[in-house]
C-alpha cells in the first residue's frame, strides 16, 4: 500500500490525527497527522490496520479508535481540514487573483532561527545535525549548496534534492521510479519520521499544523530536534559562512564570504541585486500585465548594466576577478545564481530577452565563466537538466504545453570560447 499516496486523500489523512489534534479547536491538517502519527507510532499501526482495505472502510472506525470525535465534530473538522487544504494547494497562482497591479509580491519567509555557538541556544553547531532540503532548479537554495562546499560542510550537513517538477502540490519528492532527474542526492525524504513523506509541503505541516505561507525550498533542518530551523537563503548562506568555523581545517576556516571590510558594501549590493536581480526575474517572468512586466523587465536590464559597469571599472583597476575584486563574498554568490540560469532560462521563459549575457554583457560573462569552470563549488551545484525542466514544465501559466526548449546551447558557454558572430571576426 502506498501510504503516500493515501495521505493525500482528504478522506484519508484524518485517520492519522492524533486525539488531541483532531479535537482541537484549530483546524487539522495532514500535517497535524504526520507529526501526530509518527509521534505516537500510529503509522505502522494504521498501515498495518489499513492493509487490504479502503480507507472508507476503515475510516469512522479508526476516527472512534484514535479520537473520540462524534460524527458531527468529526464533519465539522473535515470541512475546515478541506477549506484549508484548498487554500493551501493554488500554488501556482503567483499572482493574486483581483491583483490589478499583476505584480508578483515574493511573501515573507517564515522560520528565521540561528545555528548559533552562544550557550544554551536552541541550535547548536553539532557536527551530522542539520541537512538541506534544495532543489537544483531553485536559485534561492543553489546559494546554500554552493555556501555548503566552498566552506567544506559536506561532512556537517547532509542533503537531498526533491524532483525539479513543481505540481499542484508544490515540490515533491522523487521517487526510486524517478529516472528523469540525475543528479547527487536527488533521492526520496532520507530523514527518520518522515517515511512517506511523499511532498515538501508535509515537512512544514509537520512542524507547524497551522502553518500557512509557501512550502519554499531551502529549508533548514534540524534531525535531532525534527524542525525547521530556517528557511531563508539570504540567512542559511550568512549562517554557513561562519558559525561551523571552531570544527572546520584552517583552509575552510578562512573562508569568509562576509568579511569585516566589505560588509556594508555587501549588504548595499545585496539590497539591489535582490530587488532587481534576483527577484527581478521573477517580477518580470510573473507579470500579469504589460506594465508590470516592463517596469521590471527595465528594472533588470538597468541593473544588469550596473553590475556590469562595476565589473569594467574593476577591470580597468587591473581588480578581479569577483564582484569585489579578489575576495569571492556572498554577493558573488548571490548573483551567480540568477545569471547562470540567465541565458538557459530566464531569457526566454521570463521574457527576460533585451539581451542574453552570452553576447550582450561581456564582463558579467567572464565572471560567471571564471566562477563556474574555475572554482569547483559552482559547477559542482550547477544542474541544467533541473533549471530548465522545472521552470518551462511547471509554469504551466506560462508555458501551457511543458514544452521545455533546446537551447541555447551549450547552457554555458566553455572559456575562451565566443558566440560565433564574436568568433567568426576573431
Ligand atoms: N525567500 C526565500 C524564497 C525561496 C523560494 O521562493 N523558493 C522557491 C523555489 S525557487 C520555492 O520553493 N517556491 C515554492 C512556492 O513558492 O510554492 C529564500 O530566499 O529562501
Amino acid at each position: 500500500m502506498n501510504l503516500g499516496r493515501l495521505l493525500y486523500r482528504p478522506q484519508s489523512y484524518r485517520l492519522f490525527a492524533s486525539p488531541s489534534s483532531l479535537k482541537s479547536n484549530t483546524s487539522i491538517n495532514r500535517t497535524a497527522i504526520f507529526s501526530a502519527a509518527g509521534n505516537r507510532g500510529l503509522s505502522s499501526l494504521t498501515q498495518h490496520d489499513l492493509r487490504g482495505k479502503t480507507i472508507q472502510q476503515f475510516g469512522h472506525h479508526l476516527v472512534r479508535k484514535y479520537s473520540g470525535l462524534n460524527a458531527q465534530e468529526f464533519a465539522r473538522n473535515r470541512k475546515t481540514t478541506q477549506r484549508k487544504d484548498n487554500m493551501a494547494s493554488k500554488i501556482t497562482e503567483w499572482v493574486k487573483p483581483g491583483d490589478k497591479s499583476g505584480e508578483f509580491k515574493r511573501p515573507e519567509s517564515s522560520f528565521r532561527n540561528w545555528i548559533s555557538k552562544e550557550p544554551g541556544a536552541q541550535f547548536p553547531p553539532e557536527k551530522g545535525r542539520y541537512h538541506l532540503y534544495v532543489s537544483y532548479a531553485c536559485p534561492w537554495a543553489h546559494r546554500t549548496l554552493i555556501a555548503r562546499k566552498l566552506k567544506g560542510l559536506e561532512d556537517f550537513i547532509s542533503f537531498s534534492v526533491v524532483h525539479w517538477h513543481m505540481g499542484e502540490k508544490g515540490w515533491r519528492f522523487p521517487t526510486p521510479s524517478d529516472t528523469d532527474a540525475e543528479g547527487e542526492s536527488v533521492i526520496p525524504d532520507p530523514l527518520p519520521r518522515h517515511e512517506g513523506y511523499t511532498h515538501l509541503r508535509q515537512l512544514y505541516f509537520g512542524v507547524n499544523p497551522d502553518y500557512s505561507g509557501r512550502f519554499t525550498v531551502p529549508v533548514l533542518f534540524d534531525k535531532k530536534a525534527n524542525t525547521i530551523v530556517n528557511n531563508e537563503s539570504s540567512e542559511i548562506l550568512r549562517m554557513l559562512g561562519s558559525v561551523f568555523n571552531d570544527q572546520l581545517p584552517a583552509e575552510f576556516a578562512s573562508v569568509d564570504l562576509y568579511p569585516e571590510a566589505l560588509r556594508a558594501a555587501i549588504d548595499e549590493a545585496g539590497t539591489w541585486t535582490y530587488d532587481a536581480i534576483n527577484n527581478g526575474v521573477y517580477k518580470s517572468g510573473f507579470a500579469t500585465t504589460q506594465e508590470a512586466y516592463e517596469r521590471n523587465v527595465l528594472a533588470l536590464f538597468e541593473a544588469l548594466d550596473r553590475v556590469e559597469a562595476v565589473l569594467a571599472e574593476n577591470e580597468k583597476k587591473g581588480k578581479g576577478p569577483f564582484f569585489f575584486g579578489e575576495t569571492l563574498t556572498e554577493t558573488d554568490i548571490r548573483l551567480f545564481v540568477t545569471i547562470v540560469r540567465f541565458d538557459p532560462v530566464y531569457v526566454q521563459h521570463f521574457k527576460c530577452n533585451i539581451r542574453d549575457i552570452r553576447s550582450g554583457y561581456p564582463r558579467i560573462h567572464k565572471w560567471l565563466r571564471h566562477l563556474y569552470w574555475n572554482v569547483p563549488a559552482f559547477q559542482d551545484t550547477t544542474n541544467f537538466l533541473h533549471i530548465k525542466n522545472h521552470y518551462t514544465k511547471s509554469h504551466t501559466q506560462i508555458n501551457p504545453h511543458s514544452i521545455a526548449p533546446v537551447g541555447p546551447l551549450p547552457d554555458i558557454l566553455p572559456l575562451g570560447r565566443e558566440v560565433a558572430s564574436v568568433e567568426a571576426l576573431r
